[in-house]
């Protein structure tokens, strides 16, 4: 009997069925980062990545063209298995002929090469709007600015976003997730709290008067507690970004690197889908900050899949990763932690959930524990090379990885 046939009657008869398992995790989409190709560089600019993230190493090879960045996504997508969609940041623009457009001019036929790559692969696109590394990020700020020539400009950078963000729903026929993120904040004890977050609702409710089709278009709105240099105070706070996603019917968005760091997203996923239609998440791994690894298969990711899976949540929570490593081979980042998001969705999908939840309403937490710990050593490896091997994705993906690197990233200069 194959390894797989053996796992499928092990789970059995733990009262799991690996084959709704199986069937369950090749229809969801996670939407996979364009900026662990470049180090959120993008293309539309020479400055340096602000904002208060970073990128750290130096290895060799990372993409500095369209045609690069493309043909290192395409490397990555085939060695993922899955449905996917490509997020992109509107600093990843393609402008050709010499012809430049600022981010407040942006407009659909900058992104026209990525809608032809998305089309071809049958992949939706979502989106960001890119309020950091542009020379008009005055003080740290934008959105929030005292400066009114610079927040709007910033107004019409989202206003242009969301133009941008309907036309990839419109052609690929797949809704878009655009996501507003901004680095604004204090690296030092501001002397006005209210004044930036006034700002920054004033400029929200200005992005979002333009209409669209919210069918189409999902806003969402990142939360952030702190980044490097804004230390002291972040304008878009959780309570902030909460209160004005329920308040103006925004989808909330939670990066597992923007809490405290002993608060996890797990927890706070079930509360906001009692009162949230749809919720996204940025899956990444923060070690001690915000600092973007490339996501592991560990406790927390496994966690947060669960919450998911066993709140019949797959079609409510828009699944996306945020990472972003330059110390080793940007590709093996890519397919490792874009992978450990499929493999920790099918461990949840692969839990006795229904049995799980009567152990606690039961009051039987020793039960519930001996078996959760029991689940974390059943023959879950090979249900996964199962899943790999009907996706015609290779278990070993090293081998194809160190080949690319030879022949095609070690010649770039
Ligand atoms: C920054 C946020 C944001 C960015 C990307 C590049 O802390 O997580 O989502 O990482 O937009
Ligand atoms: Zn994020």
């Amino acid at each position: 009997m194959s390894r797989y046939m053996e796992a499928k009657k092990l789970y059995e008869a733990l009262g799991v069925d690996t084959e709704a398992a199986l069937n369950t995790l090749k229809d969801v989409t996670v939407s996979v980062h364009c900026w662990q190709g470049d180090d959120v560089v993008g293309f539309d600019s020479k400055e340096a990545l602000s904002g208060g993230i970073q990128t750290t190493g130096n290895y060799p090879g990372k993409a500095t063209s369209p045609a690069e960045l493309m043909a290192d996504f395409d490397k990555a997508l085939s060695l993922m298995p899955g449905k996917k969609k490509i997020n992109l940041h509107a600093s990843y623009a393609i402008f050709e002929d010499g012809e430049y457009a600022d981010r407040d001019k942006i407009e659909p036929k900058h992104f026209a090469k990525w809608v032809a790559f998305a089309k071809e692969r049958g992949m939706g696109i979502d989106f960001n709007p890119t309020y950091f590394s542009h020379p008009m990020v005055k003080d740290g700020l934008t959105l929030s600015s005292p400066d009114e020539e610079v927040r709007a400009f910033w107004v019409e950078h989202g206003r242009a976003c969301i133009r941008i963000a309907e036309y990839f729903a419109e052609e690929t026929g797949i809704p878009t997730v655009m996501n507003i993120w901004i680095p604004d904040g204090y690296k030092d004890i501001p002397g006005d709290r209210m004044g930036p977050r006034a700002r920054f609702k004033k400029s929200l409710d200005e992005i979002l008067s333009i209409p669209y089709d919210k069918s189409k278009v999902y806003v969402t709105l990142e939360s952030k507690v702190f980044g490097i240099g804004v230390e002291a105070y972040t304008v878009g706070s959780a309570e902030f970004t909460l209160s004005y996603s329920t308040a103006n019917g925004l989808t909330p968005l939670m990066d597992n690197g923007h809490y405290h760091p002993t608060e996890v997203v797990s927890d706070k996923l079930s509360a906001l889908l009692l009162f949230n239609e749809k919720v996204a998440l940025h899956v990444t791994r923060p070690i001690r900050w915000d600092s973007d690894h490339v996501v592991l298969f560990d406790d927390e990711t496994r966690e947060i899949a669960k919450e998911i899976v066993r709140n019949d949540a797959l079609d409510r929570v828009f699944i996306a990763t945020d990472y972003f490593d330059a110390s080793i081979n940007r590709i093996s980042a890519w397919v490792t932690g874009v992978r450990n998001v499929s493999k920790a969705l099918l461990f949840a999908l692969l839990q006795p959930n229904a049995k799980l939840k009567a152990l606690q309403d039961a009051g039987n937490m020793t039960e519930l524990m001996v078996l959760q710990e029991e689940l974390k050593t059943a023959p879950f490896g090979d249900v996964w090379e199962e899943f790999l091997r009907r996706e015609g994705v290779p278990a070993d993906y090293i081998t194809a990885v160190r080949e690319y690197e030879k022949t095609v990233l070690e010649a770039r200069a």
